[in-house]
């Protein structure tokens, strides 16, 4: 089937929901016939840039790479469900450019601090409060809000299915 290629950017908090949501998109797409590839720390941080670490240069670095490797990926035909904490505005609107226009889909994935910090799945924002975990996302470390996502997910109001299914009917439409 013929399918368009996308870059498909979720930013947002530590614990925000960002690979939940991924997953699922990257499920049903792929149960549709549609060929999709996820990036994300898992695959991205153990390997090509397990060099890196999370001052902001590192992160900097980080993004830029996963945002050329994205490119790649769709120029080879793929839907590329990226999925980064990717914190600073500049980073995430150089990863923009490498696309065209309607090529670059950037999803934030909008979960309060106090809710991230309160889910605390791996217990990673203790660690941080207790100093034993430094320059972490929202706490000693920015994260600057999106201002020209094309989707924006409250995922307090709503489910992870819900707010995948949202995605879907974006790149489909
Ligand atoms: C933020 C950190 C940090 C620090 C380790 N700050 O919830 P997680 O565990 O699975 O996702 C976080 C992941 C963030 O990596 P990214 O590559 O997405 O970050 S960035 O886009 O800013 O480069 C978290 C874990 O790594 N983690 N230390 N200090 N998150």
């Amino acid at each position: 089937k013929g399918q368009r290629p996308r870059c498909v950017w979720f930013t947002g908090l530590s614990g925000a929901g960002k690979s939940a949501i991924a997953n699922l998109v990257d499920k049903h797409l792929h149960a549709l016939g549609y060929h999709t590839f996820i990036l994300d720390g898992d695959n991205v941080r153990h390997g090509l840039n397990k060099d890196l670490g999370f001052t902001d240069e590192d992160r900097v670095e980080n993004i830029r790479r996963v945002a050329e490797v994205a490119r790649l990926m769709t120029e080879a035909g793929l839907i590329v469900l990226v999925s980064f904490i990717s914190p600073f505005l500049a980073e995430r609107r150089m990863a923009r450019e490498l696309f065209a226009a309607d090529e670059f889909v950037e999803v934030h994935v909008d979960t309060p601090l106090a809710v991230a910090e309160q889910r605390d799945v791996k217990g990673l924002y203790a660690k941080a409060r207790a100093g034993q975990l430094r320059n972490f996302t929202g706490i000693d470390s920015p994260y600057e809000v999106p201002e020209s996502a094309e989707l924006t997910l409250d995922t307090v109001n709503a489910s992870a299915e819900a707010l995948a299914q949202r995605v879907i009917d974006y790149l489909l439409e």
